[in-house]
């Protein structure tokens, strides 16, 4: 067996062989509930050295293969961490975590939260108060129960109940959001019984009512079979008769992408889902590693418990094993690549993920053109891009997440978020300022989704600086009499900080390398960042929510690079308390300027619902662009071909018409006539 890339994920025998080591250290009748293996990425120092040859062709240098596990002992609260080295096998460390440190949530545990909830007592008491009618099925949404302080120390689940339509109880895929229940059990991972049943405010304040008759809304379902659907669409196919320019080689668990003068390693793991590494363009070095590295979604409802609900998808649940099985012709059109990825599962074994990302180009618009009025030469490129797709479902939502790949040297990381909104009961008549009705007797509240996304840059060398450009308007002066010139000033982040974007003054931050200048302008060689905007987490700077979503203060944030400080949001978010990521990293106040330095970017919706958003959103929009900023000599799109009509053989639809002819005649000193029509 050849010995598999240091940034490659853990195979299949690698997972069960380090579930298996740490399972020797314990007597043989203990039972694990496995809540992570995955790759313990080696130091950068360490894989630098790795990529540095392997590029140059020289021999390799040995990087040693561990496993970063973490597990609790079943039904206990017992939550231990464990680093396994896969060439000795030797169990390095396996530590019993202290007190308000969490796992995340797994698919088989979200199962039994559910029956937990659902076959309790007193759960059945509560709803048989409601009066539903015979064989009504009831849907039990477990929730990552959220801090508050009070009570919060032992895992525990917040289970919102729905039903599904009465009269239509048979369809599995009847959209239950439509029907939310006011019973809200809470349930415990240790015991996995029920501890408390919450009965939620369903007025306009904090009143809770005695559960009585639930009043059945009309459903409200998004399946296809429950609409009319509109038959006035024709096909749109998307063919490459020649195939794809990408070429894709499969190396073990990561593969190496190359297109368009882009080249890159893809991996794939349970927390992020999507890694890019040792991203280059031309040969150049950009970015060492890629990710989405976390997403705080806190809710607006400040009534018990909702005033709890803020979910971190990426550590609470993990965008890789929550991504979807992607479907050729659905997910995905034209000429498609995908890859499939292998997870650990809770009990020490291997989950096949297939098809988790898809790899394609698509046409997107006009890359650059120029028309000559003089002679009407018009030139044009297209601009074909290069996408990496990956879908997660997290429980009601959906994000769609893309790197794209252009030809001019640009990376962007685009965000659609869809699915459906997390409900609660709201009774009739009744309007509240922090969320909107989208359905009789539905409430969908406010929320926030914001984003991090991590970049850890390597700008044509490894020792970079964050800085930003601000334009400023140049003071009335004998050099500026008419008050309308203005300037650019550039600022250089000297510390690890959090900084925000200012329109007034339109900042824009750019990550440099000072030692490697542009050749035309002598400007340092740079990539600058465009985020959307976004308003800034409304919970109070004193709340849980502010404290445990360390990023979502600030448009950026920028630390020195140490291993291991990959999660913004901090390595176990379920009920966190907030002090273990990027703010905390940041307000170690290092130098930053011209070293190994980190950049987190972040954007968000503020999600206030419409009814068009249910039963299922239409997916909203967000763009992170990253693009070369005085990198290249000139516009590195230049060499794309025209787009031709001959290459393109686009089809015809209106009645031809001749457009007038340009002719131009250049006389044989030079001088020139105006076009004749
Ligand atoms: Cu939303």
């Amino acid at each position: 067996m050849t010995t598999p890339h240091p940034l490659a994920p853990l195979s299949a025998s690698e997972l069960t062989a380090a579930a298996a080591i740490v399972k020797s250290a314990w007597p043989g009748n203990t039972e694990f509930h496995f809540k992570a293996v995955t790759l313990q990425e080696p130091p950068k120092t360490e894989v630098l050295k790795y990529l540095e040859a392997e590029h140059s062709g020289r021999p390799l240098p040995i990087v040693s293969r561990k496993a970063f596990i973490n597990y609790y002992i079943r039904n206990s609260s017992k939550f231990h961490e464990a680093i396994v080295n896969l060439d000795t096998g030797r169990l390095e460390q396996n530590l019993l975590l202290g007190p308000f440190l969490h796992a995340n949530g797994d698919g088989e545990e979200i199962i039994a939260i559910e029956e937990a909830a659902l076959s309790d007592e007193g759960v059945k008491a509560e709803i048989a108060k409601l009066d539903l009618p015979e064989g009504t099925v009831i849907i039990s949404d477990p929730w990552i129960y959220g801090s508050d302080g009070i009570n919060d120390e032992e895992r525990q689940y917040q289970c919102w109940l729905y039903i599904r339509d009465p009269k239509n109880s048979s369809e599995a895929d009847s959209n239950h959001y439509a029907l939310p229940l006011p019973i809200s059990p809470v349930v415990s991972t240790a015991t996995m019984k029920v501890i408390r049943i919450d009965i939620l405010p369903t007025g306009a304040d904090n009143t809770i009512k005695p559960v009585q008759k639930y009043k059945i809304q009309p459903p409200n379902e998004y399946i296809p079979e429950a609409q009319t659907l509109r038959t006035d669409i024709k096909p749109l196919h998307v063919i490459q008769p020649e195939g794809a320019s990408f070429k894709v080689q499969e190396e073990g668990t990561s593969s190496v992408l190359s297109w368009q003068k882009w080249k890159f390693r893809v991996g794939f793991n349970q927390r992020e889902g999507m890694v890019l590494y040792d991203v280059r363009y031309d040969d150049r070095t950009l970015f060492y590693r890629m990710s989405l590295s976390e997403m705080s979604i806190p809710y607006a409802d400040p009534r018990h418990p909702f005033h709890k609900k803020s979910a971190f998808d990426l550590g609470d649940a993990g965008a890789g094993i929550m991504a979807n099985n992607l479907k050729l012709g659905c997910d995905c059109l034209g000429s498609i690549y995908y890859l499939s990825a292998v997870l650990s599962d809770d009990k020490g074994g291997v989950t096949e993920m297939p098809n988790v990302i898809c790899i394609h180009e698509q046409d997107n618009g006009i890359g650059w053109k120029h028309v000559n009025y003089r002679t009407g030469r018009g030139v044009v490129t297209r601009s074909r891009e290069l996408v990496l797709q990956s879908i997660i479902t997290v429980s009601n939502y959906e994000y769609i997440l893309a790197f794209k790949f252009n030809q001019a040297g640009e990376i962007d990381y685009e965000i659609r978020a869809t699915g459906i909104l997390s409900t609660q009961p709201i009774d009739e008549g009744v309007d509240v300022p922090f969320g909107t009705i989208v359905h009789p007797g539905v409430l969908a509240v406010h929320h926030q989704h914001i984003f991090s996304l991590r970049i850890d840059p390597m700008i044509d060398g490894y020792d970079n600086r964050l800085v930003y450009d601000e334009a400023f308007p140049m003071p009335r002066s004998d050099f500026n009499p008419h008050g309308i010139g203005y300037y650019v000033k550039e600022t250089v982040v000297e510390k690890s900080c959090g900084l925000d974007t200012v329109y007034e003054n339109n900042r824009t931050f750019k990550i440099q390398n000072v030692n490697k200048r542009n050749p035309i302008n002598g400007k340092p060689v740079a990539y600058k960042i465009h985020a959307p905007p976004f308003q800034k987490i409304l919970a109070d700077k004193d709340s849980y929510h502010y404290k445990r979503s360390e990023f979502s203060d600030h448009d950026v944030y920028v630390v020195k690079h140490r291993d291991g400080e990959l999660y913004s949001g901090g390595l176990y978010t379920n009920q966190s308390r907030g002090g273990t990521g990027v703010r905390s990293w940041a307000n170690r106040n290092e130098d930053v300027k011209d070293t190994d330095l980190v950049v987190f970017i972040q954007t968000g919706i503020n999600h206030v619902p419409r009814i068009e958003d249910f039963p299922v959103m239409p997916a909203e929009h967000l763009l992170i662009r990253i693009v070369p900023n005085n990198f290249f000599d000139k516009n590195p799109a230049l060499d794309v071909p025209p787009s031709e009509q001959s290459f393109n053989k686009s089809t015809l639809l209106s009645v031809q018409h001749k457009q007038p002819s340009t002719e131009t005649t250049v006389g044989k000193n030079g001088e020139c006539c105006a076009p004749k029509l």
